[in-house]
């Protein structure tokens, strides 16, 4: 398994509330959404981190999310195109940033989308997402991208499942050659390569957990999920998220780890 160094994140700000969302839970009450922020951040650098956190931006209140606008791995970094118009001009500030600790940037280009929600790096590929958010045409170019890198890749199309706004909405890498997979998260033949644990249907949010190191993150409340993962002998560290899944986030999103 990657060993992360690093990790950005983006402070949620006062306008959160205007983020994109589906989910009909209501509007995010800030105050505890920057708690739930201050306690992730503090997770992972549990996980042995060092967390850049850059500030929140008044003009993008989705700007918290920010996986959406870049993926990093170890033989390559790229900034997105991500698919909601309102999102484009999260990236900037992100590539300045990347452009202080990482090499050969490459870029997602128009007319292509993608959102960096919609890539599941597993070992030495890349699952990605083509869904409301990433367009065919983005994930073909993503895909070329990590093949000229060394990985491999393949696309999974998620549009058939409207509970599912990203591919990591559905599945997460745990390592060890093993996948977290939600009901209804189409299971390709490349999948077919790993072990998969499934999500029961009641707890299908929990499958965006995130591995970090010796870790695994994962969204409080969901102990039938929990279970599995100590069943496997996962260490694991329940996190609330609430009021970032009021905007349709999950506990991948609020970070880029590298
Ligand atoms: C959006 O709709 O773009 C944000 N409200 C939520 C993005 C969540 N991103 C992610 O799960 N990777």
């Amino acid at each position: 398994m990657i060993q992360f160094t690093q990790a950005i994140v983006r402070l949620p700000g006062a306008e959160l509330a205007r983020g994109l969302s589906s989910a009909n839970l209501g509007a995010p009450d800030l105050d505890l959404a920057m708690q739930q922020h201050a306690a992730y951040c503090a997770a992972l650098r549990r996980c042995g981190l060092n967390v850049i956190s850059l500030p929140a931006d008044p003009q993008f209140p989705d700007g918290t999310f920010v996986e959406d606008t870049a993926v990093i791995a170890e033989r390559s970094t790229l900034v997105t195109r991500p698919g909601a118009p309102s999102r484009l001009g999260e990236v900037p500030s992100i590539h300045e940033c990347l452009r202080r600790l990482r090499a050969d940037i490459r870029q997602i280009r128009p007319p292509g989308t993608l959102d960096g929600g919609d890539v599941c790096q597993a070992g030495t590929h890349f699952f990605v997402g083509i869904s409301a958010r990433t367009s065919p045409a983005g994930a073909w170019q993503f895909c070329e991208i990590q093949r000229a890198a060394g990985y491999t890749a393949s696309t999974v199309d998620v549009r058939g499942n409207s509970t599912l706004l990203h591919l990591k909405s559905g599945i997460a890498y745990l390592g060890e050659n093993r996948l977290l997979i939600a009901p209804g998260t189409p299971i390709t033949p490349e999948m077919q390569d790993f072990e998969r644990i499934a999500v029961r249907d009641e707890e299908a949010y929990a499958a965006n957990c995130v591995r970090v190191n010796d870790q695994v993150l994962i969204a409080e409340g969901y102990p039938r999920t929990a279970e599995a993962l100590r069943g496997c002998g996962y260490s694991i560290l329940p996190l609330a998220v609430s009021e970032f899944r009021k905007l349709d986030g999950g506990l991948s999103c609020l970070s880029l780890r590298f």
